[in-house]
C-alpha cells in the first residue's frame, strides 16, 4: 500500500490517534487515494520543504499581543515540528505529506473575497490584507481532534478587524470560510476524502471574538505553505480543523453553514467543535492529549482543558448552551 511504504520511517501515533479521522478515511478511501500515489513519487523527487532553512520565508514584523489570553506561557513547539507534522488534506493524508507536497501551492497573487450579508463587500489582495491592521504575535495552543497539541507563535490580527471593515448586516449570523481547491497544485483533491473546497464556519460572535486570529505567519515569518499560507484562521479554543488554511473567501450568512468535516461525518464533527475533555468523540476519548515534541511515544499525556484553556476568555459565548448537544 503506497501510503504505508511512503511513510515507513514515520513514528506511528499512539492512543486515540490510531483511530484518528485520517486513518478512518484512509480505510474508506484507500482505493481512490492509491491512484494519487504515483504523483507523491513525482513530487517526492523535489526538495523536501522541511529541509529548507526557515529564512527562506519572509519576516513579518509584529508587536506582542495585548489581547487577553493571547500569550500562552507554555513551552513553544519547535518550528521543525510545527512545519512537518501537519494536517492539510489537499496535500495528502499523512502528517508528513503537506511538508513534502505543499511547495506547489501558489501564494502570489492571492485575493480574499469578503462577501455575503455585508454592506461593503470587498476583494482584498494579500498585500492589502497584510497591511489592514497591525500584525501581532500571539502564542496559542492548538489542539487537534486526533489527540495531539502544539504551541505556536502565530502572527496576524483579530479577524474582527476585517469583518468590521465590510460592515456585517443585522441579518448576518454566521461566517463561512472557503479555502483554495486547485486540482493543478493540490494532489489531495483527486481523492474524494472531503467535499472540496474545504470549508469551515463560525457563529458571528465567535468570529468577532478578539482571540479569533486571521493568521499570516508564525515564528516571526510568513506561513510555510503546509501551515496554510498565505492566510489562515486560528481559533485556539476549538479543535484544529476549524482553523481553515489558505482562505480565498469569507462569507457572511444567515444560517449555520455546513462544513467539510460535518459533511464527511455528521455525527463525529459538529459545528461548534469546542475543545472539551468531557465530550468524547464517538470513537475515542478527548480527555487527554500528547504535546508534540514532548518525549515522543513515552511522554505522559496531558489532561485536555475545557475550551483548550481559554475558558476565561470564551466561556461566556456558550452560556446556557448544552455542550453535549452542541458538540
Ligand atoms: N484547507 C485545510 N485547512 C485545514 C486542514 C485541511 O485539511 N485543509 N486541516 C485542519 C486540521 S485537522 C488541523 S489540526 C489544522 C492543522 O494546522 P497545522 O498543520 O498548522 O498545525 O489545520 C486545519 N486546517
Ligand atoms: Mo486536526
Amino acid at each position: 500500500m503506497l501510503i504505508h511504504t511512503r511513510d515507513s520511517g514515520f513514528i506511528h501515533p499512539h492512543g486515540s490517534e490510531i483511530t484518528s479521522k485520517s486513518v478512518y478515511l484512509r480505510r474508506r478511501e484507500m482505493l481512490q487515494w492509491a491512484t494519487v500515489g504515483s504523483l507523491g513519487g513525482v513530487l517526492g523527487g523535489r526538495a523536501v520543504a522541511q529541509d529548507k532553512p526557515q529564512t527562506a520565508l519572509r519576516a513579518i514584523p509584529a508587536t506582542k499581543s495585548t489581547v487577553s489570553g493571547a500569550m500562552a506561557s507554555d513551552t513553544l513547539t519547535s518550528f521543525q515540528d510545527a512545519s512537518s507534522y501537519n494536517n492539510y488534506y489537499e496535500f495528502g493524508l499523512e502528517k508528513s505529506d503537506p511538508a513534502r507536497n505543499a511547495h506547489t501551492l501558489q501564494t502570489r497573487p492571492w485575493t480574499v473575497r469578503v462577501e455575503g450579508l455585508v454592506n461593503k463587500p470587498q476583494t482584498l489582495g494579500i498585500e492589502q490584507l497584510l497591511k489592514l491592521s497591525a500584525q501581532e504575535e500571539r502564542i496559542y495552543r492548538l489542539r487537534c481532534v486526533e489527540g495531539w497539541s502544539m504551541v505556536i507563535p502565530w502572527i496576524g490580527y483579530s479577524l474582527s478587524k476585517l469583518l468590521s471593515l465590510v460592515e456585517p448586516m443585522g441579518s448576518a449570523k454566521y461566517v463561512e470560510f472557503v479555502t483554495l481547491a486547485d486540482p493543478k497544485t493540490m494532489p489531495g483533491l483527486r481523492a474524494g476524502v472531503l467535499d472540496w473546497p474545504y470549508t469551515e464556519g463560525l457563529r458571528l460572535d465567535e468570529a468577532m471574538h478578539p482571540l479569533t486570529l486571521l493568521g499570516f505567519g508564525m515564528y516571526g515569518r510568513e506561513l510555510p505553505s503546509q501551515n496554510g499560507a498565505p492566510v489562515r484562521l486560528v481559533v485556539p479554543w476549538k479543535y484544529g480543523f476549524k482553523s481553515a488554511k489558505s482562505i480565498v473567501a469569507i462569507r457572511l450568512v444567515e444560517r449555520e453553514p455546513s462544513t467539510a468535516w460535518n459533511k464527511a461525518a455528521r455525527n463525529e464533527y459538529g459545528f461548534y467543535s469546542n475543545v472539551n475533555p468531557d465530550v468524547s468523540h464517538p470513537r475515542w476519548s478527548q480527555a487527554t492529549e500528547r504535546r508534540i515534541g514532548e518525549g515522543g511515544l513515552f511522554a505522559k499525556r496531558r489532561k485536555t482543558q475545557l475550551f483548550n484553556g481559554y475558558e476565561a476568555q470564551v466561556g461566556q459565548l456558550y452560556a446556557g448552551m448544552d455542550l453535549r448537544k452542541n458538540y
